[in-house]
C-alpha cells in the first residue's frame, strides 16, 4: 500500500497500478494501515517510522530534506526521495524579483504609491553587476540563465564542480564569490556542511554596497551575525524568503530594517511547483511499483 498525504492527484493512482493508494489528510487518518504501508508521500516522524515495518520508500513533498532527516530516518534502511526541482524556476524568479527590488529601492516607490507622491530618482541596473550564486542546484542553475538574461556577471560555488555549470562565468571558492558580488544569493538546502557557513567573517568580507539574498534556507546564514551587517552598513542589504525561525516573528527586528525585504517563504508557492511535485511525485511512484530507481534519492549523508 502506498499512503498519501494530500489530496487525491491526478495520475498517481494509474501510476500505481494494482498497488492500493490512500490518500488521506495527515498521517494519523493512516494509523490503521501503518503496518501494511511501504510507500509514503509525506513528512515522516520518527514515531510513524516505527510503526511502519513494512515501510521501503518515503517521499518528501519537500525540496529540501533537513527537517526529514531525523536521526532515525537517517538510520533508517529506507529509502528518502526529495521533490528537488519542483520549485527552482520560481525561486530563481523569486531572487531576480528580490535583486529588482533592492537594487531600485521598490519599497521606496511603494511608501511613495501610497502617500500619492512622484518619487523620481536615479536607481541602479543588474546589467552589468556580478551575482554570486551560493549552490548550484536547480534554483541555482536556473538563476545563472536568468541573470545572463540579464547581462549580469555570474559567479558559483558548488560543493561538486565537476558537474556542468551552464551560464557560470566562474566557479569559485567562497572567498571570491564574497569579495566580487553585488548579489550573494544563497541557494543551498541546509546540510551539515551549509549550516551556519555566512557569519561575521563571511559579511565583513562582503562589499559594503552589496546585497545578501536567501531563497533556500535559513540557519544557513546567523541571524544575529546578517542583523549587524544589516544595521552597521556591513552591507547594503538583505531580501530573505528563508528565515532562522519559520514563521519569523513578530517581533524579530528583520521585519523592520529598512534595508530588508522580507517574504514568507513564500518563493516557490506556484501552481508551476505544484505541478511539477506532481510529476515528480507520479514519476517516482510508477518507478517504485515497477521496481525501478527512484528519482531524487537522498544522499543521507550529505544531506540533501
Ligand atoms: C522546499 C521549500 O520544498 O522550501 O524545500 O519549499
Amino acid at each position: 500500500m502506498i499512503v498519501v498525504v494530500g489530496k487525491e492527484s491526478p495520475g498517481y493512482a494509474a501510476a500505481a497500478g494494482e498497488v492500493p493508494v490512500r490518500f488521506v489528510d495527515s498521517l494519523d487518518d493512516a494509523a490503521d494501515v501503518f503496518g501494511e504501508m511501504e510507500a509514503v508521500i509525506a513528512h515522516v516522524p520518527p514515531e510513524v517510522l516505527a510503526k511502519a515495518p513494512k515501510l521501503r520508500w518515503v517521499h518528501s513533498p519537500s525540496a529540501g530534506v533537513d527537517s526529514d532527516l531525523t536521526p532515525e530516518m537517517r538510520a533508517s534502511p529506507v529509502v528518502l526521495t526529495s521533490s528537488a526541482g519542483n520549485g527552482g524556476i520560481s525561486l530563481a524568479e523569486h531572487s531576480i524579483l528580490l535583486m529588482l527590488m533592492l537594487n531600485r529601492d521598490v519599497p521606496r516607490w511603494m511608501r511613495a504609491q501610497a502617500e500619492h507622491r512622484w518619487d523620481h530618482y536615479r536607481h541602479g541596473e543588474l546589467a552589468g553587476r556580478t551575482v554570486g550564486i551560493y549552490g548550484l542546484g536547480h534554483s541555482g542553475l536556473d538563476l545563472a540563465l536568468k541573470a545572463k538574461a540579464f547581462h549580469m556577471r555570474v559567479l558559483g560555488v558548488r560543493r561538486r564542480p565537476g558537474q556542468p555549470s551552464p551560464n557560470v562565468d566562474e566557479l569559485c571558492d567562497l572567498d571570491q564569490l564574497l569579495a566580487e558580488s553585488d548579489f550573494v544569493v544563497v541557494t543551498t538546502p541546509r546540510t551539515p556542511s551549509t549550516a551556519g557557513v555566512f557569519g561575521t567573517d563571511e559579511f565583513a568580507r562582503m562589499k559594503s554596497s552589496a546585497y545578501f539574498i536567501c531563497i533556500s534556507r535559513g540557519g544557513i546564514a546567523d541571524d544575529d551575525a546578517l542583523l549587524e551587517a544589516l544595521r552597521s552598513g556591513q552591507i547594503a542589504g538583505a531580501g530573505l524568503d528563508a528565515h532562522g525561525v519559520e514563521p519569523l516573528p513578530p517581533e524579530s527586528p528583520f521585519w523592520s530594517l529598512p534595508n530588508v525585504i522580507v517574504t514568507p517563504h513564500n518563493g516557490a508557492t506556484s501552481d508551476g511547483t505544484l505541478r511539477r511535485s506532481q510529476e515528480i511525485v507520479a514519476d517516482n511512484i510508477r518507478r517504485f511499483v515497477a521496481g525501478e530507481p527512484l528519482h531524487n534519492v537522498v544522499d543521507k549523508i550529505a544531506g540533501y
